[in-house]
């Protein structure tokens, strides 16, 4: 036997016990088994071709579900190398596709990515395959080669046509071996979810996919985005409403590393950021996202406090904050990229987050300094979005303090006797003087008061932070004991009912939309669980010898007035109620109080959607409504002030 052929064969042996390891433990190079397991196949062969592209010499790439639910991919590039390897002896196509790499992809040690190690899983592919063509256009010839049963080959790399001299790429149709997946059969959805994101991420790389399996009815499709990653932001930010007009785009490259990011901030409270080594999604980030995320922060703030619209005395903004509604996309192309962690998803090379803090800061503060209308917009978001975290913190601070044992806090509510809330009920009451009639007038066992001094603040045009300084809405917290925000507890409210006593006058209406538009911006469970109550104080007394009646309002008044003999009718006194403030305790016991006879309206969401709508009329931005809503009711209110 001479040297080549000793050298052939102990090779091939090599080969089929590196196929048959696969074959054994796919898990080790695939993943799983299952659907993403079988999907992964593609990926390993269209890989192929994206290093291709990203080497310069591929423009097109063909992914077709045939009708047997074997795949085929097709690029333009230069075709695999069909020439004898030197070390195996038999032609690259057949080494690429029979010679298992060292360390697979899940197996440690060298770990495949695309633009570095290539055709890595092709030999991964054929051994899991029921078989395997591949065509080469390569020199004015198609070259052809197939492989059975998990990576034989059953007709080595022979000439099977000609073809134009300019004519190169590779074909590879595989179909997967039913014996080794869960279900063999591809979803298209699926691919096409991950070929979108391919063209995104490699712009101007024309990606098409089809399904020519009976049963569907699709024409195929093409992804190719000229804009690349700034048209995946936008995809991204369909049915979102951005703040600022342009998407910002900024690449830079070191070393032989790419890298590039593409942001646009939303109205939404949300971030969407994802990062990509060589079109790998790195979930959990790495040096090139902290490298962004660093100077995001920075230059964001450094821009603010120039400008003043972060003043000496404001806190910095946080990464937290500067966030809030951004959608971003982070790629980095690098020749020796190391993944990191338990699951390899995220990347370790320290000099990348040298590079993408330059190449960001760089480009964003040029950014900020051309845009400064855009520049404003953005700050201002961060900034609200640093008070509504402050006041998320304030909120949890109250709602953890909120123990009822402030002095200043006793000073204002007059509580009730019973610690039970199935019993317990508070009054808001409008004013100090309404406040001392109800405290006497009560009853001290089960009801509550608190008086309101000031206007409540208009919650719909302040954030959380601004309410929660607000002494009365903090003592309105504090009494119900529910905590507010994220930490809302209905299970701790300390009454069963919450009932507003305002005075039935325009004043009085005001100060209970207030109200309204407090619990129902904060506190909406409490009106949902039918806690929320209006006390409605009458507007006539009506007293004839002994006896006294109160009336809410005038239709009352008349129907009253009907019922009574014509003589006592004539004698009848009839007074206009002035104001809670007006009634002694006795009178506003019976009238508004007492359990037995008060009239207590329940407050339902409508209610208070209702309220909010008047309420944006009234205090919202657009002046135009309001001015329509004052005049429609300047007939019947005098002194609106608000
Ligand atoms: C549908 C799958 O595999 N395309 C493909 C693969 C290769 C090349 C071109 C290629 C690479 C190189 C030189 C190079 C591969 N070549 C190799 C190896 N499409 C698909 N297109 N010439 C052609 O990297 O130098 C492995 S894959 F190793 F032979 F060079």
């Amino acid at each position: 036997m001479d040297e080549n052929q000793k050298k052939y064969d102990s090779s091939a042996i090599q080969v089929l016990e590196g196929l048959e390891a696969v074959r054994k433990r796919p898990g080790m190079y695939i993943g799983t088994t299952d659907v993403k397991g079988l999907h992964h196949l593609v990926w390993e062969i269209v890989d192929n071709s994206i290093d291709e592209a990203l080497a310069g010499y591929c423009k097109n790439i063909d992914i077709i579900i045939n009708k047997d639910n074997s795949i085929t991919v097709k690029d333009d590039g230069r075709g695999i190398p069909t020439d004898i390897h030197p070390k195996t002896g038999i032609s690259t196509v057949e080494t690429v596709y029979t010679v298992l790499h060292a360390g697979g992809k899940f197996g440690g040690g060298g770990y495949k990515v695309s633009g570095g190690l290539h055709g890595v899983g092709a030999s991964v592919v054929n051994a899991l395959s029921k078989w395997v063509e591949v065509k080469v256009y390569k020199n004015g010839e198609v070259s052809y080669i197939r492989f059975e049963n998990g990576g034989h080959t059953v007709e080595p790399l022979h000439v099977i046509d000609k073809c134009s001299e300019n004519r190169t790429g590779t074909t590879v149709t595989f179909k997967p071996d039913a014996s080794i997946f869960d279900s063999e059969i591809f979803d298209y959805d699926i691919l096409k979810t991950r070929v979108r994101e391919l063209a995104f991420l490699n712009k101007g790389l024309c990606i098409t996919l089809r399904d020519d399996r009976d049963y569907v009815d699709t024409t195929g499709e093409k992804f190719i985005y000229e804009g690349g990653i700034s048209e995946y932001v936008k995809f991204i930010n369909q049915g979102k409403t951005p703040i600022h007009n342009d998407i910002i785009h900024l690449e830079g490259e070191e070393q032989g590393v790419f890298f590039e990011v593409a942001m646009q901030y939303n109205t939404s409270y949300n971030e969407n950021i994802y990062s990509f080594v060589n079109n790998i999604n790195t979930h959990d980030g790495g040096t090139h996202e902290e490298g962004v995320r660093r100077a995001l922060t920075r230059v964001i703030n450094s821009y603010a406090r120039k400008n003043n619209i972060l003043k000496e005395k404001d806190d910095s903004l946080t990464g937290d904050d500067v966030k809030e509604g951004l959608t971003m996309i982070i790629s980095c192309k690098h020749p020796n990229p190391q993944f990191e962690g338990q699951t390899k998803g995220r990347l370790g090379n320290s000099e990348v987050r040298k590079l993408a803090d330059s190449v960001f800061s760089t480009g964003f503060e040029r950014f900020l300094l051309e845009n400064p209308e855009d520049a404003r917009i953005i700050i201002n978001k961060a900034i609200l979005a640093s008070r509504a975290r402050n006041a998320a913190r304030k909120a949890r601070e109250i709602t953890r303090k909120s123990d009822l044992s402030t002095t200043n806090f006793f000073g204002k509510l007059s509580d009730c006797k019973s610690k039970d809330p199935k019993v317990s009920e508070i009054f808001i009451v409008e004013g100090d003087s309404a406040g001392g009639s109800a405290k006497k007038g009560r009853d001290s066992m089960t009801q509550a008061i608190l008086p309101l001094r000031g206007k409540i603040l208009n919650v719909e045009k302040a954030r959380l932070d601004r309410a929660l300084s607000n002494e009365e809405i903090r003592t309105i917290i504090t009494a119900f004991g529910t905590g507010i925000g994220n930490e809302f507890d209905l299970s701790k409210l300390r009454y069963d009912k919450i009932i507003i006593m305002t005075d039935a006058d325009v004043d009085g209406s005001h100060i209970r939309v207030l109200l309204l538009t407090l619990f129902y911006r904060f506190f909406k469970p409490i009106i949902e669980g039918g806690h929320v109550y209006a006390a409605q104080p009458p507007l006539f007394r009506i007293t004839h010898g002994k006896s006294r009646k109160y009336v809410l309002n005038e239709e009352e008044k008349d129907s009253y007035l009907a019922t009574l003999p014509d003589n006592v009718r004539a004698r009848a006194e009839i007074a206009r109620m002035k104001g809670l403030g007006e009634m002694d305790a006795e009178e506003l016991n019976e009238t508004t109080m007492d359990i037995e006879k008060r009239v207590l309206r329940k407050i339902t969401v409508d209610d208070c959607m209702a309220a909010d709508q008047i309420f944006s009329k009234l205090m919202g931005d657009e002046v135009e409504p309001r001015r329509a809503f004052i005049e429609e009711n300047a007939k019947y209110v005098q002194n609106l002030d608000i």
